[in-house]
């Protein structure tokens, strides 16, 4: 039987709202902090097949959710391309030097082969979810490629001008960067993801002259890959405002994950019946006034009434989210139809 994720998604049936979270494994959950306690390699974390299974069904075991989505990391795919990528506390994330004729002639079966814990803590979790959906994941090519270039998070630093600058290193490694995606994404499946979620988390720092040469034809390029396997695929370029629209019709993903500075109504007239996901300021949720959490819910909620949407917020669970606070938010979905 198929799951409620994809029948929204698929069959844009809107009788049943399913409900997941972006970050919902890690971060906030004490059972996650204590694991990681004992595991200070983050890298060597996410590769470790029965933690990962571990930490993907914490959620699911806490809360009534309709799919699980698998831990691991977007920069993992930086990682197996041979780049040098440590999370240090209190900074984030910190890559190596980029060596350009080793990254383009990575061999993808040896890039595969770096990864294999990840697909084998997949296939662990698949026969544990009683029919809910698996989100498998991947960055999105553009801020794969911030990453890879910028070597922090842009939070700490940032300029276009300079990541735009060596057109030649840029078109060889997106073009490395997509085969990639589209590669670790294929492994996902193959071992029991069955829907994909790209996130473009950095989308909105491109100038909109930009988009559709860093965002919309890259990201075009690996959504079609995935449609070709019969696969649904979820789009998250946040923080590109009005472009939803222009990123819907170029890229047409078979639903749009939409941030919390989108005018939810707005967004659902310009559609045209493309699901929805999300939407809800994360920043809401550490809030102690429940009235306000409800208020803002049943927003969206009335809204989407009567269109395909998936309940999710507007980025990711921030780390000081009480697990208590999901609880209250999840029976507010529930209890709405
Ligand atoms: O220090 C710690 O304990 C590690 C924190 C952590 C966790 C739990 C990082 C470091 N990554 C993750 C897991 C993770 N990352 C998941 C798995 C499941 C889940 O949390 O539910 C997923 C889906 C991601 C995706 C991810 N990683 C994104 C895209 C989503 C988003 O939030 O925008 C991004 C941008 C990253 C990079 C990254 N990894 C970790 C950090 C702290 C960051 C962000 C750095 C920055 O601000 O630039």
């Amino acid at each position: 039987m198929k799951d409620t994720l994809r029948i929204c998604i698929e069959e844009k049936k809107t009788s049943y709202i399913p409900i997941w979270f972006m970050r919902q494994a890690g971060r906030y959950l004490p059972e996650f902090k204590e694991i990681r306690k004992k595991n200070i390699n983050f890298i060597k974390l996410c590769l470790n097949p029965n933690l990962i299974a571990e930490i993907t069904l914490q959620p699911l075991k806490r809360f009534d959710l309709d799919a699980a989505i698998i831990f691991s990391d977007i920069l993992m795919i930086p990682y197996s391309l041979g780049q040098k990528v440590e999370f240090k506390k209190g900074v984030g994330p910190v890559l190596g030097d980029i060596e350009l004729d080793n990254i383009i002639n990575t061999d993808p079966t040896d890039f595969i082969k770096r990864l294999l814990p990840v697909y084998k803590g997949i296939e662990k979790v698949k026969d544990n979810l009683k029919g809910k959906s698996l989100v498998g994941f991947a960055g999105a090519p553009w801020t794969l490629l911030l990453y890879m270039l910028n070597k922090e998070s842009p939070k700490n630093n940032f300029n276009f001008d300079k990541i735009n600058k060596n057109k030649f290193l840029i078109n060889k490694l997106l073009k490395k960067i997509e085969e990639m995606i589209c590669l670790h994404v294929d492994k996902q499946i193959e071992a029991g993801a069955n829907i994909i979620q790209i996130f473009d988390s950095w989308a909105g720092l491109l100038p909109k002259n930009e988009l559709p040469n860093y965002c919309y034809i890259p990201t075009l390029k690996v959504v079609q890959h995935i449609k070709s396997k019969k696969i649904p695929v979820i789009c998250f370029p946040k923080g590109i405002g009005e472009s939803y629209v222009d990123f819907c019709s170029t890229v047409k993903p078979d639903c749009i994950s939409i941030d919390y500075e989108v005018d939810p109504k707005w967004i659902k007239d310009k559609l045209n019946g493309t699901p929805i996901q999300g939407g809800l300021d994360p920043k809401i949720l550490l809030d102690d006034d429940k009235e306000r959490i409800k208020k803002n819910t049943e927003n969206y909620l009335n809204i989407f009434k009567d269109y395909p949407y998936v309940f999710n917020l507007g980025h990711g669970v921030l780390p000081e989210t009480k697990p208590e606070t999901i609880e209250y938010l999840i029976k507010i979905v529930r209890n709405k139809k």
